[in-house]
């Protein structure tokens, strides 16, 4: 009896050592910004999975227009934000949304973010689905 309980907590174990990871989204942050003005917000995109997938879309009650932006380098080394439809985010992968990369923009913002705030942000994955963040305004 004894030995039998012993093999099926090893295959638990075995079992939750073999599970894929989590699609998960981390770190949300934005820095100040004022009402009317334009913000940006970034977060950690870690994707464990054996399968691609693609952020869509993201809404908060803070900005009256978001739209998803990348950050590339142009002729002259002049830097120009790109608004996407989609940002893929390939299998196996942490995709960081950082300054001067891709960054969610918040474009006309309906109350300024003081450092401390915290705001609502939803993204919208093609596989993953609806994630709901608190963004920490912070002066990074
Ligand atoms: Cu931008």
């Amino acid at each position: 009896m004894k030995s039998h309980l012993f093999s099926i907590a090893l295959i638990a174990i075995v079992l939750s050592a073999c599970a894929p990871g989590k699609f998960t989204v981390s770190d949300p942050w934005a820095r100040p910004a004022q009402a009317r003005g334009t913000g940006a917000a970034y977060l950690i995109i870690e994707n464990p999975v054996a399968q691609s997938d693609a952020l869509l879309s993201a809404t908060s009650d803070v900005a009256q227009v978001i739209e998803l932006h990348k950050t590339v380098m142009m002729q002259g080394d002049v830097m120009q934000m790109i608004q996407m439809e989609r940002i893929v985010i390939p299998a196996n992968s942490k995709t960081e949304f950082k300054p001067g990369g891709s960054h969610v923009m918040l474009i006309n913002l309906k109350c300024d973010l003081k450092s401390g705030d915290t705001f609502t942000l939803t993204l919208r994955f093609q596989n993953a689905g609806e994630f709901n963040l608190a963004v920490k305004v912070q002066d990074r």
